[in-house]
């Protein structure tokens, strides 16, 4: 028996490793390759009605942020977005799930949420922050039934709040929460919360000393590469030690982000989360940061010479703003990710710099450092807000919010991309590769329109005779 099992674990691993090989062969971004495009179909799940009599826009009030989790259990991914959440496979709607993520003016108060099974039930909850009416990290419990309200739990009451990345800095599971403050304040520091296995399930750490990386944006990953994940803000990085939850973390301040064009040696924030990754390949983990409310995009590639680290700046974008949030997911299917990211659309109520410019949803496909940009959406704005329009709004109008999602919600074995925004909710789905077959033509014959004319027949030769003519 157990002779032909390790027999059919053979046979599967080779099956498995031919499938690698022929996947995506070759790699969309193979330096000197022509670009391949994958198909996305961008659908709008929910979003603002335009009516400007009662002041609600086409750009919102709307959340700008979401969740991709299976809510009702039924095995099928779906989505939260501030208050309201969408049941595949319809997005059927179920408004004021919990209470949080409240409209107040042209905003709604969600600037991150993520998604965990916070009390080990089962039923993955949703981890939201606030930073206006609600003012917190608050987690809100999957009572596993429709119309229930999400109780709400207090994961933290502060004012300044950006948001949280979601990660394993206890070294014993992936559900530590580390804390985003974008506002510096007398006695505040970078702090973390130590999930535990029962009530009251979280446990604060203090990270470092007061006001040492406490900035817009903050990342989690392992940075020298030593097994534990460290945690990195626009300025430098938290070392995790040995024990991470019992001793202190090492500041290394190997580097200073700022947005493009920002005043020399002025700090600048970064999108939420940063993230990390090895973009060249060459065995040392690196860094992508996108300016919050500046211009630019850019990698910091991880240098070690005679035992000495070093990080080098490379910009993927300048004439770019407003990278707010990003995320790495396979969309390719090819074993590697994609750096996924765009524009959160009229951040600060249409204030900051670069407001205007078109607003986009990107991925970018990467190979030795080299970045290759992908358009999913490119929309202009100036034209809407030109004095005196007053002409129908744009359709797909679309950025990705403060937190964008992925997760194969078609279940065709493809990652689709999830953004919320002022503008409204929508799913990219991935469709894979252009088949470059011709299939069923699923047009009405051109004979079938009224007066058509075959304008290919000879000239010299008789009128087609139409049948009942
Ligand atoms: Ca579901
Ligand atoms: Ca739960
Ligand atoms: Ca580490
Ligand atoms: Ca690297």
């Amino acid at each position: 028996m157990f002779r032909r099992m390790m027999l059919l674990a053979a046979i599967l691993l080779g099956v498995w490793c031919v499938m690698l090989l022929s996947a995506g062969s070759p790699p969309a971004d193979a330096v000197n390759e022509a670009p391949k495009e994958l198909v996305f179909v961008p659908v709008k799940i929910d979003g603002p009605i335009h009516d400007p009599a009662r002041h609600t826009f086409w750009f919102g009030p709307f959340a700008e942020c979401s969740s991709v989790l299976d809510i009702d259990g039924d095995g099928k991914l779906d989505i939260a977005a501030g208050r309201n959440y969408y049941l595949a496979p319809n997005w059927t709607k179920h408004a004021d799930y919990r209470d949080g993520a409240a409209t107040n003016g042209p905003d709604v108060d969600d600037n991150y949420e993520g998604t965990m099974d916070v009390n080990n039930d089962g039923r993955m909850d949703v981890i939201s922050s606030g930073w206006m009416l609600k003012q917190g990290i608050f987690w809100y419990e999957n009572p596993g039934k429709p119309g229930v309200k999400w109780q709400s739990h207090t994961l933290l009451q502060a004012d300044g709040l950006e948001g949280m990345v979601i990660g394993n800095l206890s070294g014993h599971g992936a559900k530590d929460v580390l804390v985003n403050f974008f506002a510096k304040k007398a006695g505040r520091s970078v702090i973390w919360f130590e999930h535990l296995d029962q009530a009251p399930w979280f446990k604060e750490h203090t990270l470092g000393p007061e006001g040492v990386g406490v900035i817009h944006g903050a990342g989690i990953g392992d940075i020298n590469g030593d097994g534990r994940d460290d945690v990195v803000t626009p300025s430098g990085w938290f070392e995790a030690p040995q024990r991470p939850t019992e001793q202190p973390w090492i500041w290394h301040p190997d580097y200073q982000f700022a947005g493009f064009g920002a005043a020399p040696g002025r700090p600048g924030g970064a999108g939420l989360p940063i993230l990390v990754y090895d973009f060249n390949g060459d065995g040392l983990n690196d860094i992508v940061m996108g300016s919050d409310h500046g211009y630019g995009l850019a990698w910091f590639e991880q240098k070690m010479e005679n035992g000495k680290r070093s990080f080098v700046q490379h910009w993927i974008e300048t004439e770019y703003p407003t990278f707010h949030t990003m995320a790495l997911a396979d969309l390719d299917g090819d074993g590697k990710p994609e750096l996924i990211t765009g524009k959160q659309l009229l951040a600060h109520n249409g204030g900051d710099v670069g407001a205007l410019d078109p607003v986009f949803v990107f991925y970018y496909t990467f190979n030795k450092g080299h970045f290759q940009r992908h358009v999913l959406s490119y929309s202009y704005l100036e034209p809407y807000f030109a004095p005196g329009y007053n002409g129908p709004p744009p359709t797909f109008a679309i950025g990705v919010g403060m937190r964008l999602s992925v997760g194969d919600l078609d279940g065709d074995g493809r990652q689709d991309i999830v953004v919320a925004c002022r503008s409204g909710l929508y799913v990219f789905f991935n469709k894979g590769y252009p088949s470059r077959t011709r299939g069923r033509n699923p047009l009405p014959d051109r004979d079938s329109y009224p007066g058509n004319v075959n304008w290919e027949a000879p000239r010299n030769a008789p009128p087609p005779v139409k049948p009942g003519r």
